[in-house]
């Protein structure tokens, strides 16, 4: 019957009614490299990383451990690398260039140490210890890594360093083991700074400052539990910076640290409890105010973590925390900062991951509902690896539905599956997910092992899968024009066009429920995003008679800290229905100062005039073409919208 099917259904007929589905989970294909971190390079590429490992991917006669996945064909191609990018991270730059920081060192087989020293003939890899890689994405297969330590390198060895960009597009790095681990510390723990050379308890800038690494107070704070750092700028340039159960508000231009309260509930958000963590959109109604969201992770005991080598306690049968906090790190009405309890996720996860879409709901997904990231050979309670029940998995119970969470929701109803479907394919250790131009989401990876095993229990996982979210089901999909390549901070609001091919219903309505937002998708590694950041543009509109509707778009506020320049997506999202995503660079393309201008006032709002005879009820249901047709008022008669605050937009259709 199936097979009879496809015969009869044109393939591409077949193929794209799949893959539209809202809510559906679909396999796209073979990453070729277990896609451990990825980043969207432009409109039609992502960037994929993985360890060094022994991939039947071959490129230079090498296994490979980068590729670039086409969008449209979903296909990939592999790309050559020097170092090992094993556990790296990264950041978008300026220019709309990346860069990825640090590694481990050369590795041969199994994680075998290198047979030659900072080189490892059979892998073909060198020591990515203190690499700084830069790719300058391309729309063609021809761009590659630069990746070469002798040019261009941090002053530490970093593995697992938190990573935030700054206002001037500079990025910092904070801590980070110097060789890797489970957890970055030894026992006893003697020396919680440097933990015998294990640890690497300083910062450094890229492009590098004068001052060079210096010592973090707070590295030695959270000892043990300090590595991917979740670090977010504020508005203020100060730097939120959470780890093991301590918070900070940083000044990293003169290393002030400002403690903050602790994480509740004994929860720890960074690796390998990994929690989800997420910065809310940054909008008009909060006044740009960020705050963040964590959930998840683990409450395990502080002992339970071990040290380098592994954790003290079987982590696969520990379930992981299904709490959920946030907090305002820089409450505009001066009160202290503190965290508040939020709705709890539907299961506990370990490595879940938000993304954040352009609705402005977080999706989760990923992970899994026990244990902890990282992988070992034994634990303290199961020494042989023959007896892990997982492999080298720390992690069980993969979370194959994603979940979706609605920052604006009252209390008790933020989060909701209702028509997501769920995947076959675990994502534990070392998976990744990450916004596409379309709105879906591209999941990917997974492989808690030291290298390739394709039949052990949470196996090297190369299959892509997308997810489509609920607006999916939607058949009209905005087409804003007149998108800009460039945003400014501050300085004169732009038009956006949006034609009424690109909503159902009432133009005025459509006009009223219309955001236009940029997101900053981030570099995936480890469930995180790493400089994901969602922000709403300001706007009024005119609601041509004709039905078209002119966005009047403010540029990005004037404070690159709220988002600092480089690329994002820039989404129109009318009722709740994204546009695609423009690529868009945000600032003057270059790391220094930031130019910015005063904000230029928009233009009031102005709504189309119903004719007469048309009753509120008649033109909330009346379809676009006849609307078009009935609203023949000249331009003079044109209603200004009263003076008010978005999103609370008055409609003035409704009193006819
Ligand atoms: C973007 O900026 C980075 C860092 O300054 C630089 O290495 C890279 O070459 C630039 N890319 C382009 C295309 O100019
Ligand atoms: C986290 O920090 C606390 C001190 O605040 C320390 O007692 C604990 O051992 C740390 N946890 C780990 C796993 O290192
Ligand atoms: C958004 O624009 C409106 C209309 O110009 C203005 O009243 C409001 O203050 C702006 N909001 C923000 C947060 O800038
Ligand atoms: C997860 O942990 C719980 C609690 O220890 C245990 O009952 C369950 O069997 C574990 N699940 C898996 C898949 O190991
Ligand atoms: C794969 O994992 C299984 C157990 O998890 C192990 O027995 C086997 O040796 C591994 N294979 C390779 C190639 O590492
Ligand atoms: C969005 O992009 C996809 C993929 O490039 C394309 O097929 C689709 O037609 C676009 N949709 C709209 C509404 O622009
Ligand atoms: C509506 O009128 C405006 C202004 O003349 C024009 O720019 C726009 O293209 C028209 N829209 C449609 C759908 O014809
Ligand atoms: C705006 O669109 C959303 C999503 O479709 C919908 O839930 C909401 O009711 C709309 N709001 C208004 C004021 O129409
Ligand atoms: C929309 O209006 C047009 C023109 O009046 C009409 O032909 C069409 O049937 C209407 N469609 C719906 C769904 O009401
Ligand atoms: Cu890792």
């Amino acid at each position: 019957m199936k097979i009879m099917l496809s015969f009869l259904l044109p393939s591409f007929f077949f193929s794209a009614a799949l893959a539209q589905t809202a809510g559906s989970i679909v396999e796209v294909g073979d990453t070729q490299v277990s896609a451990m971190m990825m980043f969207l390079g432009n409109e039609e590429k992502v960037y994929i990383l993985d360890k060094v490992e022994g991939n039947a991917a071959k490129i230079q006669g090498h296994s490979a451990w980068a590729a670039v996945w086409d969008i449209a064909s979903s296909t990939t191609t592999l790309m050559d690398m020097t170092t090992n990018t094993f556990c790296a991270s990264g950041m978008h730059l300026p220019n709309g260039s990346f860069a990825t920081f640090g590694g481990n060192k050369a590795i041969g087989p199994q994680g075998a140490d290198s047979d030659q020293p900072g080189f490892d003939s059979t892998y073909d890899d060198s020591d990515g210890g203190t690499s700084i890689r830069i790719l300058n994405p391309c729309t063609g297969t021809n761009c590659q890594w630069f990746d070469n330590a002798n040019l261009l390198s941090m002053q530490q060895r970093r593995w697992y360093a938190g990573t935030e960009a700054l206002a001037d597009g500079s990025v910092v790095l904070i801590g980070g083991f110097v060789n890797g681990g489970y957890v970055n510390r030894n026992l006893p723990n003697n020396d919680p700074t440097y933990e015998g050379g294990g640890a690497e308890p300083t910062f450094e800038f890229f492009p590098a400052r004068d001052a060079g690494a210096q010592l973090m107070q707070f590295m030695t704070t959270t000892s043990g539990l300090n590595s991917y750092a979740h670090a977010y700028l504020m508005p203020s340039g100060q730097m939120f910076v959470q780890a093991n159960l301590s918070t900070i508000l940083w000044d990293y231009n003169n290393n002030i640290e400002t403690p903050l309260p602790k994480m509740p509930h004994g929860v720890v958000r960074v690796y390998p409890a990994s929690g989800a963590v997420a910065m809310l959109p940054l909008t008009p109604a909060n006044n740009y105010t960020p705050s963040v969201l964590f959930c998840g992770g683990s409450n395990m005991p502080a002992d339970a973590y071990g040290d380098y080598l592994q954790p003290k306690i079987n982590t696969f049968y520990y379930p992981a925390s299904n709490d959920c906090q946030r907090i305002t790190p820089e409450p505009q009405d001066g009160s202290a900062p503190e965290y508040v309890q939020d709705d709890d996720m539907l299961e506990g996860r370990t490595m879940g991951q938000f993304i954040i879409l352009p609705t402005g709901k977080l999706l989760i997904l990923n992970g899994g509902s026990n244990g902890t990231a990282g992988y070992a050979t034994a634990t303290d309670e199961t020494p042989s690896y023959a007896d892990m029940p997982y492999g080298m998995s720390l992690a069980a119970a993969p979370v194959l539905t994603p979940a979706i969470y609605d920052p604006d929701a009252p209390a008790g109803s933020r989060w909701s599956r209702d028509g997501i479907q769920t995947s076959q394919i675990p994502r534990l250790y070392h998976s990744s997910a990450l916004l596409l131009p379309d709105a879906s989401v591209i999941i990917a990876g997974s492989n808690p092992n030291v290298d390739v095993n394709l039949t052990t229990f949470f196996p090297t996982t190369y299959t892509a899968e997308r997810f489509y979210p609920p607006y999916f089901s939607a058949t009209t999909r905005p087409v804003p024009q007149g998108v800009p390549a460039k945003l400014s901070y501050g300085g004169a609001p732009f038009d956006i066009q949006l034609d009424p091919s690109s909503y159902t219903g009432d133009g005025n309505d459509a006009a009223g429920n219309t955001t236009v937002v940029i997101i900053r998708p981030g570099f995936t590694t480890h469930a995180m995003n790493m400089g994901q950041r969602f922000l709403q543009l300001n706007n009024t509109f005119t609601v041509m008679q004709n039905g078209t509707i002119l966005l009047h778009v403010s540029q990005v506020p004037p404070n690159p800290n709220l988002i600092t320049p480089g690329p994002v997506l820039l989404f129109v999202v009318v009722d709740g229905i994204p546009s695609n995503g423009t690529m868009v660079i945000v600032g003057n393309g270059k790391i220094g100062t930031q130019p910015t201008h005063t904000v230029q006032e928009l233009p009031a709002a102005v709504t189309s005039t119903p004719t007469p005879t048309d009753t509120p009820s008649s033109t909330k249901s009346s379809n676009k073409s006849s609307d078009a047709r009935r609203t023949t008022v000249g331009l003079g008669a044109l209603v200004l919208s009263m003076a008010c605050a978005l999103p609370a937009m008055i409609f003035l259709t409704d009193f006819s």
